[in-house]
């Protein structure tokens, strides 16, 4: 058994002040930070769109929260957030960023989301999270980040499905909640797929 600790996007577009608000975001920080030195392999992820991607309502003049088929399947339109190089971008001020021993960028394709850490929303290609945690023979996630009702969902589903044991830690996890009730349904769909949804209590000694 080998742990690691995943960072969800904890980047400045989704704290509750950036581009892509996630009321809370920030307050995930001293969590996280708490829970860091628990672990050796510690890995983060960054959404990290060109920008005018096909992700963002202004790319195709429409409206932010409205729907589109986005080369064959639905996307919900977001703002402009976390386009590469942009401060928006970056981590939020205040996460120990020494401990990340590998950070992973996705939604890099203009034509295809990517809420998952693994794989972008059609699958097709791989962002290497999963083969850098099998080459560290890392068998154990534990997930952190934002937000839970998108790339932390998205990424603990895929994890159990590619066969890592995996634990959502939910007090440094916050969501956008587009409609007030998708956290909770997250966690329900998260825990039902075989996730273990924990507490950092639970992990500090
Ligand atoms: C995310 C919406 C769009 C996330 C990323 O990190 O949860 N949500 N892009
Ligand atoms: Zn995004």
């Amino acid at each position: 058994m080998k742990r690691a600790l995943i960072l969800v996007d904890i980047q400045n577009d989704f704290s509750p002040t950036g581009a892509l608000p996630v009321a809370e975001g920030n307050e995930i920080i001293p969590v996280v930070n708490q829970l860091i030195p628990q672990f050796e392999h510690v890995v983060a992820t960054k959404d990290w769109h060109p920008s005018g991607h096909g992700s963002f309502a202004s790319t195709h003049d429409t409206d932010i929260g409205s729907f589109i088929d986005l080369d064959g399947i639905q996307q919900i339109m977001w703002p402009d957030h976390c386009v590469q190089y942009s401060v928006g971008s970056e981590f939020i001020e205040g996460l120990n960023v020494d401990a990340i021993t590998h950070v992973v960028h996705k939604g890099t394709q203009p034509k295809v989301d990517s809420y998952s850490g693994f794989f972008d929303n059609q699958r097709l290609g791989k962002t290497g999270l999963a083969d850098y945690l099998t080459s560290q023979g890392i068998t154990d996630v534990y997930i952190t980040g934002l937000a839970t009702d998108y790339c932390v969902k998205f990424t603990a589903l895929d994890a159990v499905d590619l066969g890592f044991n995996t634990w959502v830690v939910v007090d440094a996890c916050r969501g956008v909640n587009m409609q007030p009730d998708d956290c909770d349904k997250a966690c329900a769909e998260m825990k039902a797929a075989g996730c273990q949804l924990i507490t950092s209590s639970q992990l500090l000694n």
